[in-house]
């Protein structure tokens, strides 16, 4: 490593003004990275972070408070260069659920910090609440956006809303509680990888708080505001040899993240109660958000997920190594220009071409370790928006969407669960049940499984699994991907 710089957090300490839900890697080195940096400019300390954790995570939230609420980011832009960051924005942190380390899944097991976190979302200091809680934490159907109400955890919410336990019962009872307490409602900003993110937050919470007070749903929807945001910057989970890495450039932090240099931040700007002025660090504030989600999700995290399955099936473990190879680039390439870029709502003055061509060098960053398994993760929450509605689109236009065809048959046959080579992975889905019947009922009967994935409407829009071009491309894409492997079914496409 030739060039490390590093720069250390601002010792002040102050308001807490922001509750973020989602205590992530993403979060600690997206949205903590701007407010840091912003808190050390400008000196303005409302804005400190009290953060939460619904899932998973308790050590994380330990880990965190015995070291002070600071750790470090790794912002790599290539192998020799690197800033290592000090973040202190973070002020107070929070675990909500279940303690898995008592194994006993009884209800005293769950929400050892539920209170504190509600009392503190519910005083006129905090102005914010930000979420980062994977797309599936809003429990929303992902095609139609419908709440799912028979999810076990939102069905508990219903029943026991001031003890709730996903992220939209926390939201909506702390609204409830300001709105008890003629408090005006935090503004919901949702940093998750979700199209037109703020209003299906609105959709998950509204929904929620309807099941509970008609008055209630009514002053949320009036009162309440939930912009929308394109967040971007590469974050891969930490691994073993990343904190090795980091501890030879003497940063010893068990909470740690790393991520690519680049970041971007495009923030409808609706904010009642007021917010940082984010955008002297760079953050975009803008009327609308959507053409930037639109751009970002179908041509970055669409190749991401093309590479994801079709990766991951050939036993290839990261973004870099997978990017590397000529034919899944090209694949990339022909993805994005022809089948993403041409969709609707793509930003009229961007340079989609030049897009395509950062997102490939982004891609190859070798300084980090982006497992594709990660990525392949909750595919049934990703893919509507990252392939399946720009698909419907172009066929609706009467073009074709190879690509598209073969990413979807790569996605069915990973949920299978072993790659070509017959490596087993699990399969982290929220689905991965019906995943697992639909192969056991199909089997080799390679049509029929395809056509009964494409059945699966809470995933794929019903237009486009009756499109019988679609199916027949995914049916035949698959054919050549099991007896082929993925060189066959990505020459098949005719890309290279
Ligand atoms: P992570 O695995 O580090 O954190 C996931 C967070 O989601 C944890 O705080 C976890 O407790 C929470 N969570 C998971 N399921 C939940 C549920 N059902 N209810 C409530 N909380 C739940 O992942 P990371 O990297 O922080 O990514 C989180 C999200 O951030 C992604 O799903 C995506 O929407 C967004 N994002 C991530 C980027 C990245 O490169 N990592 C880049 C852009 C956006
Ligand atoms: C990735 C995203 O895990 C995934 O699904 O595609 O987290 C991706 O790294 C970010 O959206 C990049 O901004």
């Amino acid at each position: 490593m030739s060039n490390v710089t590093s720069i250390h957090s601002a010792e002040a300490s102050g308001q807490i003004g922001i509750v973020h839900l989602g205590l992530g890697a993403f979060h600690r080195a997206h949205q903590a990275v701007y407010l840091e940096r912003y808190r050390q400019r400008s000196g303005d300390d409302a804005w400190g972070v009290a953060s939460a954790n619904l899932r998973g995570g308790v050590a994380l939230v330990d880990a965190l408070r015995d070291a002070g609420y600071r750790y470090h980011v790794a912002e790599y832009a290539d192998s020799d260069n690197v800033t290592l960051r000090e973040i202190g924005v973070i002020e107070a942190a929070y675990f909500t659920g279940q303690d898995k380390r008592s194994g006993r899944d009884d209800a005293g097991h769950w929400g050892r910090d539920l209170e504190a976190l509600l009392t503190r979302m519910a005083s006129p200091d905090t102005r914010l609440v930000t979420l980062t809680v994977t797309e599936k934490g809003y429990f929303l159907n992902p095609a139609e956006g419908s709440l799912l109400r028979d999810d076990p955890l939102i069905a508990h919410d219903i029943a026991r809303p001031q003890a709730p336990r996903t992220a939209p019962g926390i939201l909506v009872e702390a609204l409830s509680r300001r709105r008890d307490a003629g408090i005006a409602p935090f503004t919901v900003l949702c940093c998750d990888n979700m199209p037109d993110n703020g209003t299906r937050t609105q959709a998950a919470v509204v929904q929620l708080a309807a099941c509970r007070d008609g008055e209630l749903a009514n002053w949320i929807e009036r009162e309440a505001a939930f912009p929308c945001s394109m967040v971007d910057r590469i974050v891969p989970a930490m691994t073993e040899k990343d904190v090795t890495r980091l501890a030879e450039l003497g940063v010893e932090d068990a909470n740690a993240v790393v991520g690519e240099a680049f970041s971007q931040w495009v923030v409808e700007d609706h904010f009642p109660l007021g917010r940082p002025a984010w955008e002297d660090e760079g953050v975009e504030m803008v009327a609308d958000v959507a053409p930037f989600e639109t751009m970002k999700l179908r041509m970055l995290n669409g190749s991401h997920s093309l590479l994801a399955y079709l990766g991951a099936l050939e036993g290839i473990e990261t973004v870099f190594e997978a990017v590397s190879r000529g034919d899944l680039q090209a694949l990339l390439r022909r993805y994005m220009l022809e089948e993403a870029a041409s969709t609707p709502g793509m930003p009229k003055e961007t340079d989609l071409a030049a897009y395509a061509d950062s997102l490939l060098v982004r891609f190859a960053n070798d300084s980090l370790r982006h497992r594709l398994q990660q990525i392949a993760m909750d595919g049934s929450q990703k893919l509507p928006q990252r392939w399946l509605h720009g698909a419907m689109a172009r066929l609706q236009a009467g073009a074709e969407v190879p690509c598209t065809a073969l990413g979807v048959a790569a996605w069915i046959r990973y949920t299978a669960g072993s790659d070509l080579h017959g490596n087993a992975y699990g399969v982290d889905d929220p689905m991965s049940g019906t995943f697992f019947l639909l192969h056991e009922a199909h089997g080799d009967d390679e049509e029929n499984l395809v056509l009964a994935f494409l059945e699966l409407d809470a995933v794929v829009p019903p237009a486009l699994a009756e499109h019988p071009g679609f199916a027949e491309a995914v049916v035949s894409a698959y054919r050549v991907l099991i007896r082929g492997g993925i060189a066959e079914a990505i020459k098949a496409v005719g890309s290279t």
